[in-house]
């Protein structure tokens, strides 16, 4: 299909970090055996993303704002139009040297993503989406899955680590949900399970505690491949107040009324 000059840009900023990106993971994985481990070396690595990702977006279109993991926002002489980027996400898989991490990219317009992409880089598989032109993975177009029973679907979120205050909620959707399954994943990278949504791997995907970089891209991934998304509860926007719940238009309301335990 023909795509703008800005998801051409875009794709040729994540491929050019992803070569970056993939450079470090083999770095990271000779790391591993040393007693420090490679925990400093990774935090380079992802602030160097994204200062790599800023120069080439705003570098090709000076007047877009940028909103990054790692950095404080920059608003634009264009205040309708913005980067939100994660230039790393999985940065925990990054880290133990698993390959399951990726790079995203989103274009907001007037608050809304017109243009996305995720890059998972390890294993060369580009996901990416223009509102309209519907959703792709490198050159073949994808489709939400065709599942209609919650039973025979695999749901996948992220179980939050390290304490965050969301993980009481977390174990209850799942106390909730994993009986009523095929299984349910958390593979660590809110971006690819929302591409994997978008690609008929995972049945749905949600997550409590998201940021709008972790989730931007995959939004346009999800609607474009015919999917929903919304946040968890009724009239939230997903991009500000930080939760998702996506899957086929099948699963999606018995999905979300599971999670939101009614
Ligand atoms: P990261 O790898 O870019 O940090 C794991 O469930 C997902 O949650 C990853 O996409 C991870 O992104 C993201 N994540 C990690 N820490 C987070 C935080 N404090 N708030 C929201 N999302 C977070
Ligand atoms: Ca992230």
């Amino acid at each position: 299909m023909q795509t703008s000059a800005n998801l051409n840009m875009m794709k040729k900023a994540a491929r050019k970090v992803g070569r970056a990106l993939v450079k470090d993971f083999r770095e990271v994985e000779n790391l591993q055996v040393s007693s420090k481990g490679p925990g400093d070396f990774v935090t380079k690595a992802d602030r160097e993303a994204e200062k790599l990702l800023r120069e080439e977006l705003l570098g090709a279109r000076p007047t877009y704002g940028f909103l990054g993991e790692e950095s404080a926002e920059t608003e634009g002489a264009d205040p309708t139009r913005r980067w939100i980027v994660d230039p790393l996400d999985g940065t925990t898989n990054f880290l133990h040297g698993l390959p399951h991490w990726c790079v995203s990219i989103a274009l907001e317009h007037k608050g809304e993503i017109v243009a996305a992409v995720v890059l998972d880089a390890a294993k060369d598989e580009m996901f990416w989406a223009e509102k309209g032109g519907g959703a792709w993975m490198n050159e073949s177009r994808l489709r939400v899955s065709g599942r209609r029973q919650m039973i025979e679907s695999i749901f996948a979120t992220g179980v939050p680590f390290g304490g965050k205050g969301t993980l009481p909620a977390t174990l209850q959707d799942l106390a909730r949900l994993a009986p009523v399954t095929a299984g349910v994943r958390s593979w660590g990278s809110a971006a690819l399970n929302m591409a994997y949504v978008a690609a008929g791997r995972f049945d749905g995907y949600w997550e409590r505690g998201v940021q709008p970089w972790d989730i931007a891209a995959g939004l346009l991934l999800v609607r474009e491949a015919g999917g929903f998304a919304s946040a968890i509860r009724e009239g939230d926007d997903p991009l500000v107040k930080g939760s998702i719940v996506c899957a086929n238009e099948p699963l999606f309301d018995g999905f979300r009324k599971v999670i939101r335990g009614e």
